[in-house]
């Protein structure tokens, strides 16, 4: 850094000279390597005007940024992926069900309490099978504040805060066993509906299958979202007990059908396999019919019911039992294709598109109709519970042959426009749920399962892109063993009569069943906490530390560090327990520029974390093994990154100590002081350039640039003491531990050197104004 600086320092003729030859070097590459033009190029890959278009369409260079952002549920990861649109570069991996290191995620105290929350009957659960994730939405639309996703495996479900893509919270359901349908929330995020899957008795007991029509059951849950707190309200939340009709995913109303909610189902049979038994497997029974049950859901009503006395408490959670949702006429159902997934409800909320894996046919309901049918107590039948049943037919909009294995569906800007994906023919369908036409079928590889298009499940969808989540990859790409990743393909719906494939995407982290995407801008994640936060809380960690205040606190065999970490040091440096101390080391990251983390490990000891600027987290553990275990910084943070370093100590038990010297203390000379700060005083010059030039210009109008001004004021505030040190040291003569603090005060310029010249690069590349004169 401060050598590259110091190239601009050299005399002006030196400097031109030295671009001068740059440039001649640049012309001479330019006429030998790099003379293919596109043609060629296209003509070396393979490429065609097509595919070049394509590319056109998705490239985004170096800088650049995507106009939509991608949330994917990771599967069996139980991460979240997060990946840029229509780049679709991936950006992120958010640890939400499963320890991630990288992020110190279920590593630290903080965090680890967060999955703590998701353990269920004692046994830590971490990992999950994460399946649809879903945004917050304020009338309708989403607000780019938080996400929620579900675990199908084990039922829970989770909250992450968009604010700097955290999991705050996991919710074990008390009631259900499995769970699938969710996360679906209505327009203003009052409530995330999370539906049981597979039947079972309610709140975990033992009924043998045999009473399976009278003690397994299903239901759907209402989590009560609190927008002020960010996090899910359990003691507000209810559920409502169902049939065993294996529900599925749901959607909420809106415009005229807000207020209710509408789950699919299957198995509606209540069919028990058991092949070794001699019986027909599920599957077979589980399609025999060929209509389940759409539930629709008067939610805003069992709210009501919910806080009343005729709701119940099963382990401690709000349950609303199969009569009382029967007399309250909450739920009424109607048969839809059999085996399906996903019930869309349109922008305008006046039509419900229903896909049956197992029917050939895309079912569109009226609104009206069914709205009416209610009014009217219009039922056809009653299931063998009581729950009224609704005439299809008498409710139905239109019936659309679109192709094989019809699934998922998802709206366009187009008003009437909707996306089928076609599982068995592997393919998106484009169609009109109004007019009942198909418009245009685009195959893809292989095997779709959910289709996402951008704000496609809002009152105001955006159009332009589609990703087809793809279940197999099989020859797509590079192979890489018998597990093949994933495959999302980009696809540009932007063009009306047309849909065209823009880009393979392997995604090598888990099943994503479904996605969802939002407009970059609505996004606005923070840079850097408030020193001192508990990230997954939010709140003050009362074990901030600040620069000066780091300390060690022993209690009989506990030991508490209170440190800190700045480029490039981790105060203390040294911690020294007795073998059998349970020790809590909790740091705070003092800086504030943007994306300066730091990392935390003590090898052999299993610790690990990570500190983004101002955040405060701890890591515990018990010394129990006795020996020297050296600390250090786990990401490349600054050029002494390597030396940001330290040693625990574990002493054995009953160690008697026979200390020696520490280190040689004559090892440096007066020679090596006076070049030390021969060197300081010459680096110092290099920073009052840098310092003089953003006093210059009018850098307090970028943020970033404050954050770092004031990073590299307190590096540079941390001279005067280590100065003052070596000077002291010098007049004394002792010219080793002289040259060390010199040292030492060096390596405060080097930082702060460096923060300046980021900071002196960003406001080169921002424009940033002169507004007075730079010192000289
Ligand atoms: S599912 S397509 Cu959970 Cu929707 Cu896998
Ligand atoms: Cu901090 Cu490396």
């Amino acid at each position: 850094m401060i050598r590259r600086f110091g190239v601009r320092r050299l005399g002006a003729s030196r400097f031109s000279m030295a671009l001068l030859a740059g440039l001649l070097m640049a012309s001479f590459v330019c006429m030998t390597a790099s003379a293919e033009n596109l043609q060629q190029v296209m003509k070396r890959r393979g490429l065609t005007q097509k595919d070049i278009l394509a590319a056109a369409k998705t490239y985004t260079p170096s800088g650049g940024r995507d106009e939509f952002i991608a949330f994917a549920s990771g599967g069996q990861s139980g991460h979240i992926i997060v990946y840029g649109i229509p780049s679709m570069r991936i950006l992120k991996y958010v640890g939400v069900f499963t320890p991630e290191p990288w992020q110190g995620y279920g590593f630290e105290d903080e965090s680890k309490a967060v999955l703590d929350q998701g353990r269920i009957n004692g046994k830590d659960m971490n990992w999950g099978d994460v399946h649809h994730p879903a945004l917050s939405e304020t009338n309708g639309d989403y607000d780019g504040q938080f996400l929620f996703v579900n675990d199908k495996a084990n039922p829970r479900i989770a909250v992450i805060d968009l604010e700097d893509f955290e999991t705050k919270q996991i919710v074990v359901n008390p009631v259900f066993q499995n769970m699938h349908g969710g996360a679906f929330v209505d327009s203003n995020t009052n409530y995330i509906i999370h539906a049981a899957q597979l039947p079972a008795p309610v709140a975990g007991e033992y009924k043998p299958l045999e009473l399976f029509n009278e003690e397994y059951r299903g239901g759907v849950t209402y989590w009560k979202f609190d927008r002020e707190k960010g996090r899910i309200d359990p003691s507000r939340s209810f559920s409502i007990i169902l049939p065993p009709y294996s529900q599925d995913l749901s959607d909420f109303g809106k415009g005229p059908s807000d207020g209710y909610s509408f789950t699919n189902s299957f198995c509606s049979e209540r069919y028990v396999g058991g092949i070794e038994l001699g019986r027909p497997p599920f599957e077979a029974g589980c399609s025999a019919k060929d209509t389940d049950y759409l539930h629709v859901i008067n939610w805003r009503k069992a709210a009501k019911v919910a806080a009343g006395r005729k709701a119940i408490k099963v382990n401690g959670h709000t349950v609303i039992p199969m009569k009382v949702a029967i007399d309250e006429g909450l739920v009424v159902l109607i048969p839809e294709p059999k085996s399906p997934h996903g019930v869309d409800v349109s922008p305008d909320g006046k039509y419900m598109v229903i896909s049956g894996k197992l029917d050939s046919h895309t079912y569109v309901y009226s609104w009206d109709k069914i709205k009416k049918a209610i009014d009217t107590k219009d039922w056809a039948e009653k299931d063998p519970y009581g729950f009224p049943i609704l005439d299809m037919n008498k409710v139905l909009h239109a019936q659309v042959a679109l192709g094989l294995g019809p699934l998922h569906s998802q709206f366009d800007s187009v008003d009437g426009v909707v996306y089928t994906s076609l599982y068995v023919d592997s393919m998106v369908a484009r169609w009109n749920y109004r007019t009942g036409k198909l418009l245009d079928r685009l195959p893809i590889h292989y095997n779709i399962g959910h289709l996402m298009t951008m704000h496609g499940d809002t009152v105001k969808p955006r159009g332009k892109y589609l990703v087809a989540l793809n279940k197999l990859a099989i020859d797509r790409f590079n192979p890489v063993g018998p597990l093949h990743p994933q495959n999302h393909q980009l696809i540009d719906i932007g063009d009306k009569n047309k849909m065209t494939l823009l880009y393979d995407m392997p995604l090598p982290l888990g099943e994503p069943h479904y996605t969802v995407a939002i407009e970059a801008k609505l996004l606005k994640p923070r840079i850097r906490y408030k020193s001192g936060t508990n990230t997954r809380t939010g709140e003050r960690s009362p074990y901030k530390t600040r620069a000066g205040e780091e300390r060690i606190v022993r209690k009989g065999k506990k030991v508490e560090v209170f440190g800190t970490l700045i480029r490039s040091h981790i105060t203390p440096e040294i911690i020294e327990v007795e073998e059998g101390d349970d020790v809590t080391i909790h740091l705070t990251n003092l800086e504030r520029a943007e994306d300066q983390t730091h990392g935390f490990t003590i090898s052999k000891y299993g610790v690990n974390g990570s500190w983004e600027p101002g955040k405060t987290a701890s890591v515990s553990f018990k010394a129990d093994e006795p020996g020297v275990f050296p600390y250090y910084c786990t990401e490349f943070c600054s050029a002494l990154h390597l030396e940001m370093e330290g040693y625990l100590l574990v002493k054995p038990k009953g160690y008697k100590a026979k200390v020696g010297k520490l280190m040689p203390k004559d090892q440096y000379t007066k020679a090596d002081y006076e070049k030390q700060i021969k060197t300081n005083m010459e680096t110092q010059a290099v920073i009052d350039d840098v310092v003089g030039f953003i006093m210059s210009q009018n850098y307090k109008d970028f943020p970033e640039v404050v954050a770092l001004v004031q990073d590299a004021t307190d590096q540079l505030a941390k001279i005067d003491e280590v100065k003052k040190r070596a000077e002291e040291e010098a007049a004394k003569g002792n010219y080793h531990s002289a040259t060390l603090w010199a040292g030492q005060w060096w390596q405060y310029q080097v930082k702060a050197a460096d923060i300046g010249l980021r900071a002196k690069t960003y406001l080169e590349q921002h424009g940033s104004k002169t507004v007075k004169a730079a010192k000289k």
